[in-house]
């Protein structure tokens, strides 16, 4: 989509530290890292959010990139979070969905 921060990531227009992609999926660095690893893992076709009919598979492959990730960044042992923000109240501020995975320190429960 023309005006979508992750879509221009994903095409090279905007520079992002990828640390992964396939077919399906492009994921890199928060620009704004919540924990030592914060890896947003993005589906390259736009959809807004986990309501998007296409979501569910797009979610089976974003989940098949987390667990490459995880081993890469060898977070499996102590564990990590992965987060689908959703929506206003979700606190989701860019509108393509994509995945948190955060690690690399022990994470606080519940969420703010
Ligand atoms: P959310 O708030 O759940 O929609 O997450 C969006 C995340 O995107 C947020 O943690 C910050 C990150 N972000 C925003 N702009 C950029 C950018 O230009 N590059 C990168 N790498 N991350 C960004």
């Amino acid at each position: 989509m023309e005006d979508c921060l992750f879509c221009k990531i994903i095409a090279g227009q905007i520079p992002g530290d990828k640390v992964y992609e396939n077919e399906f999926i492009y994921a890199f660095r928060d620009i704004d890292p919540q924990a030592p690893t914060h890896v947003l893992i993005v589906p390259k076709e736009h959809m807004q959010d986990m309501m998007d009919p296409r979501a569910p598979q797009a979610i089976a492959h974003m989940t098949e990139a987390a667990q490459a990730i995880v081993r890469s960044e060898n977070l499996e042992q102590a564990g990590f979070r992965a987060v689908l923000n959703t929506g206003v109240d979700g606190g989701q501020s860019v509108p393509h969905l994509h995945m948190h995975l955060l690690g690399g320190r022990s994470l606080q429960w519940p969420p703010g």
